[in-house]
């Protein structure tokens, strides 16, 4: 998907470009810095940077990524936390948009950026992830580009903790868990075919029966998935841009659901679509069974998105931000 957000270590990241959270005379330090000057080779890097000489906060250098699997590293000073009233928030928009910039100014088709000022310079964590994502976001409106949003422990992400309660909340009142719905669900015996079926020429005949019946479906079936979602974008007056942009979906792949009126996405980029439309949660229902999907109380990841559109808050990133919180796959693809 075009933005996502994942839990690892910056430097084993195989993506076009790596972004340091550099300081402005481009030198070794600590933190994320100190971890990509280790891994791409001290003494190489150091030498390239003492060459490019310094950066201003918030502008963007790059040089090779030498030992690393990424072609290329981009310096960027982010601003240094000074309690917010020094334009701290603005600067640190710079780093991240001067970094996208020059990335694709190289062709960059993939880039990773660590939580730029959120270490050493003591930049408040979930101000500086808002401000992230609405940067990248926005730049992924105008441009493609695979972007990663790469959080090295868990504890340095937040959702804001009102939003964390209230899905919480949520999920206590309407998650059931599969234990629950197996022991309180109703046995049945399983019919026997054969005691059905005993006396043959009836047999044959019901056979013949199911046989009509079942060409009649299936020369009746309901609107395909891409059917569905074509009909949903018209009516709802958005173009294909608007949607696959709004979905967190590749362009590939959207065109790839566009085209085969019968190939089938995943649920995750399913309910991408459904969000990016704003759909009701009658009509996630309609476009998501097309696919073979539904919402089901006994899933968190359900629950979840149920939750949003109960909501009305159709912000994918946002939503991103929950289920990356509470430990679940991602919606885009
Ligand atoms: N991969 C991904 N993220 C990481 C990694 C890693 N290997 N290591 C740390 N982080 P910081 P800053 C996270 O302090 O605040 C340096 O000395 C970390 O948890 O590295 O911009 C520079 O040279 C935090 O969320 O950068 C500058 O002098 C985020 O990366 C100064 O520190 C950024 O933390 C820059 O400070």
């Amino acid at each position: 998907m075009p933005l996502e957000i994942v839990r690892n270590d910056i430097t084993k990241m195989k993506v076009d470009a790596i972004v340091n959270a550099a300081n402005t005379s481009l030198q070794k330090g600590g933190g994320v810095c100190g971890a990509i000057f280790r891994a791409a080779g001290s003494s190489e890097l150091q030498e390239a940077c003492n060459q490019i000489g310094s950066c201003k906060v918030g502008e963007a250098v790059i040089t090779d990524g030498f030992k690393l699997d990424a072609k290329y590293i981009i310096h960027t000073p982010g601003p240094i936390w000074q309690g917010g009233t020094n334009q701290e928030s603005s600067l640190l928009q710079e780093s991240y948009s001067n970094s996208l910039e020059l990335a694709k100014n190289y062709q960059c088709e993939s880039i990773a950026f660590p939580l730029i000022s959120t270490g050493i310079y003591g930049y408040p964590k979930e101000e500086a992830l808002q401000i992230a994502i609405s940067t990248i976001s926005s730049f992924l409106l105008q441009h493609d580009m695979f972007v990663y949003l790469v959080v090295f422990d868990k504890s340095s992400f937040g959702i804001s903790k009102k939003l964390f309660q209230s899905i919480d909340e949520y999920i206590d009142e309407n998650y059931v868990d599969e234990a629950s719905i197996t022991f309180n669900r109703n046995r049945q015996e399983p019919y026997v075919l054969e005691e059905l079926f005993e006396d043959e020429p009836l047999q044959n005949e019901i056979f013949k029966e199911a046989e009509y019946s079942l060409v009649n479906m299936l020369d009746q079936l309901d609107e395909s998935f891409s059917e569905r979602l074509l009909r949903y974008i018209d009516e709802k007056g958005m173009t294909d841009v608007e949607t696959y942009k709004r979905a967190n979906i590749d362009r590939r792949l959207f065109s790839k659901i566009r085209n085969g009126v019968d190939y089938t996405p995943k649920k995750k980029t399913a309910v991408a679509l459904a969000i990016a439309l704003e759909l009701c949660f009658e009509e996630t229902m309609e476009l998501l069974s097309a696919a073979g999907f539904t919402l089901s109380r006994s899933s968190k990841f359900d629950v979840i998105i149920e939750y949003f559109i109960q909501q009305a808050n159709y912000n994918i990133y946002e939503i991103n931000e929950a289920l990356f919180a509470f430990d679940q796959p991602l919606l885009g693809a």
